[in-house]
């Protein structure tokens, strides 16, 4: 079974150049995955194929109208429980690594409305979106790239995408805490060497290295997240490490 996504925009290009390169392109050509884009505009009625309109109660910007909207979804969607609409703006719940899971394991076909200007109607997001995800706290000139940034989360997640196998897995977000730093070749760079213990062909202390930098970036970055994160007996001994590292720092400065 591969995953089904649809975009609705009036910039196609923006989406169709991103999905021409890299993982995403292989697992299109491969079958794994497709992304159908469609152009709002050709579902519009006027002469001019006009999108958007002034807000009713007045105020900056333009609004996008329902009606290019509802056509799309009545001629490509008409049935409710073969699609999930996704509509991207800053007022949608918080994108994360457990919601790409989530559209991940979806089998309805997935359909995203990029909006552009100061918003959508509202008729559109109560009457036919399921969903409304916001990638962040910041407003952006379009929902293309949050659309893009779901895309690519949700792919990377359906098995044969990857190459390798355990790369989701292993990662940062999947055991909760921040990645560890990473090394490759030369050894010595710029004056600069790569720890010792990468070297060193002993697992457990690597291991144990790796577990001690991925608890000390998130300390430093995302204190929210290790408030979240269950502490095991050992991790609790590589915290106390860290603060007396940072602490033998402090002395001798
Ligand atoms: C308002 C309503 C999403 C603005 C609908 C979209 C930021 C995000 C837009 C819209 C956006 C976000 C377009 N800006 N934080 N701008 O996910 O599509």
């Amino acid at each position: 079974m591969s995953k089904k996504f649809h975009a609705v925009t009036i910039f196609p290009g923006m989406l169709q150049t991103y999905l021409g390169f890299g993982i995403l392109k292989r697992a299109i050509q491969g079958n794994l995955l497709s992304v159908d884009i469609h152009n709002l505009r050709d579902y519009a009625t006027d002469k001019h194929k006009t999108v958007d309109d002034y807000p009713y109660g007045g105020g900056a910007g333009m609004v996008m109208k329902p009606d290019p909207f509802f056509r799309i979804v009545d001629s490509l969607w008409p049935a409710k429980e073969k699609r999930k609409v996704i509509m991207l703006s800053p007022r949608g719940r918080l994108f994360n690594q457990d919601a790409a899971y989530e559209l991940s394991q979806e089998n309805r076909d997935i359909i995203f409305f990029c909006g552009r200007y100061e918003a959508i109607d509202q008729r559109v997001s109560d009457y036919l979106v399921d969903e409304e995800y916001s990638i962040g706290d910041y407003i952006l000139t379009g929902g293309e790239l949050p659309t893009l940034v779901i895309i690519d989360a949700v792919a990377r997640l359906i098995p044969g995408v990857l190459g390798d196998f355990n790369s989701t897995e292993e990662e940062s977000f999947s055991w909760g805490l921040l990645d560890y730093p990473h090394y490759t070749r030369p050894e010595h760079y710029h004056g600069m060497s790569v720890p010792g213990v990468l070297l060193s062909g002993n697992h457990s202390e690597i291991t144990r290295w790796r577990k001690k930098q991925a608890i000390k970036a998130t300390l430093e970055n995302r204190p929210d997240l290790l408030q979240k994160y269950a502490l095991s007996a050992k991790d609790k001994e590589l915290l106390k490490e860290i603060k007396e590292d940072s602490n033998e720092l402090d002395r001798s400065n």
